[in-house]
């Protein structure tokens, strides 16, 4: 239908593939199945744009709010070692909302309105980081497993069909894997820990688990944008493929340390290799990302609070030769 064939006036008007010119957009759609990659410049449909910029702001938006959660905790970490590393971790997440940024505005659009967008409510962020890191274990927890499926999802989508995304996600991943490094060694020192250390431990565990697994999206069934975006490449796993390429990685890593896993349904199907779950609570996945988790509010008004502090700086930059008066905090 959507390859040049006869397509009726009506059904052009409803959507936006079918908008686009069909000669140019079977061009687009054999360069993508035969690997190549999409250029700024180069032709693309409304709705590969469209999608790009939704994800990839989202992306970036989460990369800055997902520094609040751990950021707390620098002033607090258990050692000066631990507080190097987190330090050092929290600025690369920052720099990589820097980079996503930037591959987002090669689509059209602004960092301005990006940021505008995130504080008004507009866009998304991962669900994850609307949750409450309450411990030092829940660092430990960030760092190894919510920074594990980043790097699931990342490393399958650096592969993908838009240039500029695929050269930062490329980028984002090889301090992914230091990040994992440092949050798993987080994560076995108190699970070796002493008892109340391995009980903190257990503790954030059971907290994150349901957000880790809401974290790769909803069932393959209820998502919205898979299939077209497998189809050009954006995407190059689905929500339950990747969800399951974690559980088959991390629950042994998980379970040999004699922490429990919070769901006594999840179990493999050694024949499928595919995990089956307990009920994954799908209705407060879609409470919290639609702005109503426990720290949405507190999130956002972080950020509103380093846009509004910061519009001084902003303007100073921009305009060298005016002269301003620094605001007292
Ligand atoms: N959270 O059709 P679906 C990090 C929304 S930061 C919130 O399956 P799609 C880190 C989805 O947007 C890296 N919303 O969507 C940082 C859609 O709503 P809209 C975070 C979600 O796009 C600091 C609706 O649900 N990673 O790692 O095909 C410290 C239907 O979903 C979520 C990324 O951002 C969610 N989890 O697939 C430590 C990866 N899931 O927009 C670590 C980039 C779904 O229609 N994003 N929704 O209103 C993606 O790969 C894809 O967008 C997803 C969802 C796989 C997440």
């Amino acid at each position: 239908m959507y390859g040049g064939g006869y397509v009726d006036e009506k059904e052009r008007a409803k959507d936006p593939i079918i908008k686009d010119d069909p000669e140019k957009l079977a061009i687009f759609e054999a360069r993508i199945a035969a690997g190549e990659k999409v250029e700024p410049s180069d032709w693309m449909p409304a709705d590969y744009r469209k999608q790009l910029i939704r994800m990839i702001e989202q992306h970036a938006h989460s990369e800055i709010i997902g520094a609040l959660p751990e950021g707390t905790w620098i002033t607090r970490a258990p050692s000066f070692k631990r507080k190097m590393a987190i330090m050092a971790k929290v600025q690369d997440e920052i720099g990589h909302g820097q980079m996503l940024y930037s591959a987002c505005e090669t689509l059209g659009k602004s960092r301005e309105e990006m940021l505008n967008d995130l504080i008004s409510g507009k866009s998304k962020y991962s669900n994850v980081f609307n949750y409450p890191a309450k411990t030092w274990a829940d660092v430990a927890v960030i760092g190894f497993l919510i920074d594990a499926a980043a790097i699931v999802n990342q490393v399958l989508n650096s592969k993908g069909s838009y240039g500029p995304y695929c050269r930062a996600l490329e980028r984002i991943c090889y301090e992914e894997a230091f990040h994992l490094k440092q949050g798993h060694d987080a994560f076995v020192a108190l699970a070796v820990g002493s008892p109340s250390q391995r009980a903190m431990l257990q503790d954030a565990l059971n907290r994150w688990w349901k957000p880790i697994i809401h974290f790769f999206g909803p069932s393959d069934k209820m998502s919205v944008h898979t299939e077209r975006l497998m189809r050009w490449k954006v995407k190059m796993a689905s929500n339950d493929d990747m969800r399951n390429q974690f559980l088959s990685t991390y629950v042994p890593k998980i379970r040999e340390l004699g922490l429990t896993i919070p769901d006594p349904d999840l179990k493999k199907d050694e024949v499928t290799g595919e995990w089956t779950f307990g009920d994954p609570d799908w209705d407060e996945f879609f409470r919290v990302i639609n702005g109503d988790g426990p720290c949405n509010k507190e999130r956002l008004a972080v950020r509103w609070w380093a846009a509004e502090h910061g519009k001084w700086v902003r303007r100073a930059l921009l305009n060298p030769n005016e002269k301003y008066v620094v605001p007292l905090a």
